[in-house]
């Protein structure tokens, strides 16, 4: 498979996490301006990342955090990650991030949430061909009542941005904390017509996914660890295959971490023989050195899949965006408009 081809077809993005998506571009840029030692820190941890564990990519993280404490860094951050992902031929991306707040630097969650909608808009306005959504992410360490703030921060912003708000999202590092805690928040989120995109079973932990799956998340993120043999169970499995809930495969990501032992035992070969819908996603493009277009890319090469099947996988992953049908059918256009002249 050329990864020539794989850049040239549109894609959709589901699972991008706005900090974890800073192209090494843009974290100089930013840390040129605050702390250059930033940078160094940066490109040191992101090589050691690369052959890292979990572990070590959470810690990328906190140092990233650093660089974007400010309002002006996350309008940057989303204007830049909105731009690399469309050169990369994403015609559809849910950018998904947890609204911080840092007093000493002026920002509020909520000028944290206006830097990223004003970002989408300016992308827009200058006629960028993606249609960018963004969900708000709950850290899995968050108690009730953050979680919630959240849950309502979602809800009064898919109003006022008229729809480019479409819901929550659970993260956070899957070690730590017990996500059934939140239950009650995302159950209250999932009435107030939000989607819901939760992290479940990145590392094995049976009981806690069998409690988050009784919520029938609208699609599972990872779900590295729902297969007996990765240390879930023929519960989970039957849940998600019962309920047809769509996951989202990061498989760089995934290797990284280490969640998933070698390329050739990733779990999308499990999911995709049982026909179940997945997304081919990036996770943390920046801290992963990756690109949706390389993401499809190895799919391929790994499971022999050929440019029909990668096609159509990304055809179908339209069906999972958080967006309304008209939408869905504007990208179904777009799509087929290209589709003779690419097969
Ligand atoms: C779980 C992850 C993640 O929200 O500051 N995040 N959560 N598993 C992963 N697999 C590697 N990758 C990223 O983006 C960074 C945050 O996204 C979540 C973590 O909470 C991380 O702090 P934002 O834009």
């Amino acid at each position: 498979m050329s990864l020539d081809f794989c850049k040239r077809i549109p894609k959709v993005e589901l699972h991008a996490h706005l900090n974890g998506s800073i192209s090494e571009e843009t974290i100089k840029k930013l840390a040129m301006k605050k702390n250059p030692e930033l940078y160094k820190d940066w490109r040191m941890s992101v090589d050691k990342g690369k052959v890292g564990t979990i572990d070590n990519v959470f810690q990328i993280f906190k140092l990233i955090h650093q660089i974007s404490d400010n309002t002006e860094a996350i309008y940057t951050i989303a204007y830049d990650v909105i731009h690399e992902f469309s050169a990369d031929n994403v015609k559809y991306l849910e950018l998904r991030s947890t609204p911080r707040d840092a007093p000493s630097m002026g920002m509020t969650k909520i000028s944290y949430i206006e830097a990223i909608l004003k970002a989408i808009e300016d992308c827009h306005k200058e006629k960028l061909d993606i249609v960018v959504k963004l969900l708000l992410a709950i850290d899995r360490r968050n108690d009730l009542s953050i979680a919630k703030e959240t849950v309502d921060l979602a809800e009064r912003y898919s109003k006022l941005s008229g729809g480019t708000v479409v819901g929550v999202d659970l993260s956070g590092d899957p070690s730590v904390g017990d996500a059934r805690t939140l239950v009650p928040v995302l159950r209250d989120a999932k009435c107030r017509g939000l989607k819901l995109a939760l992290h479940l079973a990145e590392v094995p932990a049976v009981d806690e996914t069998e409690e988050m799956l009784k919520i029938i998340p609208d699609r599972i993120g990872h779900g590295t660890c729902l297969h007996p043999d990765a240390g879930g169970s023929q519960g989970l499995v039957d849940t998600v295959l019962q309920h047809r809930i769509p996951l989202e495969l990061c498989l760089t990501s995934n290797m990284t971490c280490e969640t998933v032992s070698h390329v050739d035992n990733h779990h999308f070969k499990y999911w995709y023989d049982q026909g179940l819908p997945c997304a081919i996603c990036t996770d943390d493009k920046g801290v992963f050195s990756t690109s949706l277009s390389e993401e499809y890319c190895l799919v391929a090469e790994t499971f022999g899949l050929t440019r029909n099947d990668i096609w159509t996988l990304s055809y179908n992953s339209i069906d999972l965006i958080f967006a309304e049908e008209a939408v869905k059918q504007d990208l179904r256009s777009k799509w087929n408009s290209v589709k003779s002249y690419e097969l």
